[in-house]
């Protein structure tokens, strides 16, 4: 056991003697969020690490997230806490079964244009004519030409939504976060009725049921500003990752944040405290670790061809 205050005093020591910075995603441990440099979703972290001046950027979230930064910056060391913090939706895309869809489609006449989430491979990334985030999606899919059809991967509970509030016919992937999926709508309705006056905030990536009775839907960086907004003391009920609720807290303290609960796939238990294996893999002794060793760093693999050789 480590104590965590000295691990994160030991971390700001190394961050200089290293000349790193720590970008942190609103879905890793509180006290990770509090140790780095910048905290945000993956389009400001994407957009913070351009901004970024010192020769080693460490991300603490998932591995597509730290390949966009090093995508973004292809002359700077960046490290991932863990190289095993991958993503259930990324997982569920691998390029070669995209491209052998893509080419099936393409035969039986279709004429689309392939839309991913930012959550795919740097290989599925360069296989796509547009890049969204939760954040910017809707903006994004107002650009594509009307006269080609969506293909949108891989996410079929975003692509749905989208397809729904852009008003867009969308091919949908089939895949899904193991995150969102699990949220329980009888659960949900519980917490509710339990507390009157109560506002559900969903992240997109939610299926339809829970979408259909919540207040605000909304990627991150827009649930922080929508309860920031917000004046009047509200209870609200995050339907995301539940680590989200240390920025929700540090942004809007007037108000009180309850995790919409889970469902256990594998027991059928409800669970309180929806966290994401992938982000929870990102600790403040791996963080140490890796600003000390210089490893796990993220190799450039951007094209699918490339890809194919490994
Ligand atoms: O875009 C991101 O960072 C993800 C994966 C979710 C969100 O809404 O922040």
């Amino acid at each position: 056991y480590e104590d965590p205050l000295e691990l994160m005093d030991e971390i700001d020591r190394l961050k200089v003697e290293k000349d790193a910075t720590i970008l942190a995603h609103y879905y890793v441990d509180g006290e990770i969020q509090d140790v780095a440099d910048f905290n945000g979703d993956s389009l400001k972290l994407a957009r913070d690490a351009t901004q970024v001046s010192t020769s080693t950027i460490v991300f603490c979230g998932v591995h597509f997230m730290a390949e966009s930064a090093k995508i973004l910056n292809p002359e700077k060391t960046v490290l991932l806490p863990d190289l095993l913090a991958g993503c259930s939706l990324a997982e569920s895309c691998p390029a070669e079964k995209l491209a052998a869809y893509q080419a099936d489609l393409r035969a039986k006449g279709h004429d689309f244009e392939t839309v991913s989430y930012i959550n795919t491979s740097a290989a599925v990334k360069s296989l796509s004519d547009w890049i969204v985030t939760s954040g910017n999606a809707r903006e994004i899919i107002d650009r594509v030409p009307t006269d080609k059809e969506i293909l949108f991967v891989p996410d079929q509970h975003l692509g749905r939504y989208l397809s729904e509030v852009t008003g867009r016919e969308m091919i949908l992937w089939p895949g899904s976060c193991m995150v969102h999926e699990i949220f329980s709508i009888q659960d949900m309705r519980r917490v509710k009725k339990n507390n009157p006056g109560s506002q559900v905030i969903a992240h997109p990536e939610c299926p339809k049921s829970i979408l259909d009775e919540s207040d605000f839907i909304g990627g991150t960086e827009k649930m922080r500003r929508h309860v920031m907004e917000v004046t009047e003391p509200t209870t609200f009920l995050v339907a995301t990752e539940s680590a989200m609720i240390h920025p929700l807290e540090k942004a809007a303290p007037q108000h009180k944040f309850l995790p919409v609960p889970g469902v256990m796939e594998s027991t059928g238990e409800t669970c309180a405290c929806n966290r994401c294996p992938h982000m929870a893999r990102n600790t403040l002794q791996k963080l140490r670790d890796c600003l000390k060793t210089g490893q796990p760093e993220i190799a450039w693999q951007p094209y699918f061809e490339k890809a194919q050789e490994v």
